[in-house]
């Protein structure tokens, strides 16, 4: 399947994956990248010389292109995006911020730019600054989320920008596929999908978590804070809530969340720690390799568009 995002990165399917902190390592980047799709190293939160040794693996683990997101609230931001430059990456995407400070670097450096954006105003602003594509993010995502849902701001954004549309948020079948590019999109971001394939190095206890997680169990702490996150109900996000609501100061609320990915990523303490996934948790049924994810998400979205 060809869209305009397939020839700008060179990839065989339109489907990403969200460079998710802790999760999306080289090992899950390339695994995906070798599926055909386009697999994302996640910065996170970690130091610069970290992402420099993620690049190098996963050169020599896959020949086709990768990317890198580059999380912007990441106090080596400056450094990061300077090896990126650096290592000649293919792609970047970025999240948590605007990142017109390093885009001309980037472009000179070669560097398909594609911020994630959870509004229309930012959009407009990453085609401005030259981006190449964007990844409009709806609120049903995991992590740190804007207020739009998916089924407005794609649209919205598709309509506001002559640059391809790449959707995010809630997408994690064929089914959310095809509704994507009926809203104008033209490739798809997806990121608890792949928490559970086989090549993500996520600990066992996160990944039954998200297998077994309901319509329900999805809730968004830090919305008082002005940096909400989605992540699975547990007892980490129930003395959370109960804090924010009872007026708990961001130095207490942060010290509950500090190293709480962490904690559920690498240790498997689903229950003190933060078990970030988007509302598409309840729809990921079963652990299986990136390339038997992308080929069922593919053949159900043929059928779908009748092609
Ligand atoms: O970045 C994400 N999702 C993330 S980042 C992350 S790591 C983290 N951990 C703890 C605390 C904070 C972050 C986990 N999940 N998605 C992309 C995204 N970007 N969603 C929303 C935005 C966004 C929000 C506001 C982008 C720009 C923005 O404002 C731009 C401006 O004008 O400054």
């Amino acid at each position: 399947m060809r869209t305009r995002v397939t020839e700008l990165l060179g990839i065989e399917y339109p489907i990403i994956q969200g460079g998710m902190a802790w999760v999306a390592t080289h090992e899950l980047a390339s695994a995906v990248s070798n599926a055909g799709g386009l697999g994302i190293i996640g910065a996170g939160g970690a130091p610069a010389s970290w992402v420099r040794e993620q690049i190098q693996a996963a050169k020599r683990e896959t020949d086709k292109p990768f990317g890198v997101n580059l999380m912007l609230m990441n106090p080596e931001a400056d450094a990061i995006a300077q090896v990126l430059a650096e290592e000649q990456v293919k792609v970047v995407t970025t999240g948590a911020g605007n990142p017109a400070q390093y885009m001309e670097m980037w472009k000179k450096a070669g560097i398909k730019v594609i911020p994630v954006v959870a509004s229309v105003a930012l959009a407009k602003l990453m085609e401005r600054g030259g981006a190449d594509a964007v990844v409009a993010e709806g609120t049903e995502s995991g992590g740190h989320i804007g207020a739009a849902t998916t089924m407005t701001l794609v649209p919205l954004v598709a309509d506001a920008v002559e640059i391809p549309v790449i959707a995010a948020g809630g997408i994690a079948d064929g089914r959310g596929f095809a509704a994507a590019f009926m809203l104008g999109a033209e490739a798809v971001q997806m990121g608890t999908r792949f928490v559970v394939a086989n090549e993500s190095i996520v600990h066992e206890n996160y990944k039954e978590r998200v297998v077994k997680a309901k319509d329900i169990d999805s809730e968004v702490t830090g919305r008082s804070t002005g940096h909400p996150i989605r992540v699975l109900r547990n007892k980490m996000t129930r003395e959370y809530l109960k804090m924010e609501q009872e007026g708990a100061t961001l130095e207490e609320l942060e010290n509950l969340t500090l190293g709480a990915l962490r904690k559920a990523v690498v240790e498997g303490d689903v229950v003190n720690g933060s078990v970030m996934a988007g509302q598409s948790a309840a729809l990921v049924k079963k652990q299986e390799s990136c390339a038997e994810i992308i080929a069922d998400v593919m053949d159900t979205a043929a059928k779908l568009m009748h092609i």
